[in-house]
């Protein structure tokens, strides 16, 4: 039988990539586009869209049933910044969210669940250097605390009631196609379009804070390598680290400043200063590479072009 795949959360920054990716893979008729928003990026246009409220069970059932929808990738969240200012919904949102689709598979109306953890897992008293896939865990924000405890409901269904559910660790996430939702690392995208707009930035984060980062298109391609490897290759049921590259708000103004010369860069840390200082500043991620043969592909100097060449184009259509 062909799988039927269902987005959840598809507007979001990663949800709207991610569907254009997949319904090339497995046509447009068979990956359903759901979110809380109406439809508001034309590229979801080609196949079906539906709203949902992942909070409602009810109609989360009634559209597995509707499309006999046999994988789901739960991208409903809130980010790091957004659930620090809202911390019942932001933990309502991100636990609720994962127990509707993991109990969907327990009761085999499903047969596989993608959903996203993030470096957010890790906290201050975490090794911040290459940071191993296991450690001292103890994030101090709802988001992070949300996450950690997402991993360990995974590992928990997999081990308990065989669900096969698969996850990796984010880093922040750096495309030009869609907006970034309200997390920690948002200045590393907002920086390319103010850069080219306006030949200015004012960075959150301060000169120094050097973060774990990835491009879109590593971030998808890894997404679709676990959904797709064998089950028995994925021996980690909670969520796998992936590194892409680390850089510092400086470092990358830097490069910038190669293509734009005139690029002016100013700091103004904010309460996302906090958030960042808890987290790892690089990833090690030999358990990836080993189990299903993960890669990144993208430097700094690689990555700075391709945002500045794909934003310059969008704009200029
Ligand atoms: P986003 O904020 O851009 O998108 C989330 C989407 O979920 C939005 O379109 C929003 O409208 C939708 N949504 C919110 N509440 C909903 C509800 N009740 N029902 C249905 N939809 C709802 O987030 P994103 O960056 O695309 O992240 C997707 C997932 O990846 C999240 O779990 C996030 O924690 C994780 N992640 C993202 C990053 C990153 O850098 N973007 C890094 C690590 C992990
Ligand atoms: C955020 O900053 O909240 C996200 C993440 C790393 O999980 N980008």
């Amino acid at each position: 039988m062909k799988d039927t795949i269902l987005i959840i959360g598809a507007s979001g920054q990663i949800g709207t990539e991610l569907v254009i990716t997949l319904r090339k893979i497995y046509g447009d008729a068979n990956v359903i586009a759901t979110d809380i928003l109406p439809m508001a990026n034309e590229e979801l246009s080609t196949g079906p869209f539906e709203v949902l409220d992942i909070l409602d069970q009810k109609s989360l059932f009634d559209i597995v049933k509707k499309y006999n929808v046999t994988q789901v990738y739960l991208l409903a969240a809130l980010l790091s910044a957004t659930a620090e200012k809202n911390i019942e919904l932001g933990w309502n949102l991100n636990m609720r969210s994962l127990s509707h689709v993991l109990d969907l598979a327990r009761e085999k109306h499903i047969k596989k669940v993608y959903w996203p953890s993030s470096i957010a897992v890790f906290g201050p008293s975490t090794p911040s250097i290459l940071t191993p896939q296991r450690t001292i865990m103890e994030p101090n924000t709802v988001y992070g605390i949300s996450k950690l405890a997402g991993e360990r409901w995974c590992e928990y269904y997999h081990e308990k009631f065989s669900v096969d559910v698969r996850s990796i660790r984010y880093p922040g996430l750096i495309g030009w196609k869609s907006a970034p939702g309200g997390g920690t690392t948002d200045y590393a995208v907002h920086i390319f379009h103010e850069a080219l707009k306006s030949g200015q930035y004012t960075s959150f984060l301060s000169d120094d804070t050097t973060l774990p980062m990835m491009h879109m298109n590593d971030a998808i391609r890894a997404t679709l390598e676990i959904m797709e490897a064998p089950a028995e290759s994925i021996k980690i049921r909670s969520s796998y680290n992936v590194a892409g590259l680390s850089f510092s708000p400086k470092e990358l103004a830097d490069e910038i400043q190669k293509h734009i010369p005139d690029f002016k860069m100013s700091y103004e840390s904010d309460y996302r200063q906090a958030i960042a200082d808890s987290w790892p500043k690089s990833i090690y991620d030999s358990e990836a590479k080993t189990d299903w043969n993960w890669k990144s592909s993208f430097n700094l100097q690689e990555l700075t072009s391709d945002m500045l060449t794909n934003i310059k184009t969008l704009v200029n259509q």
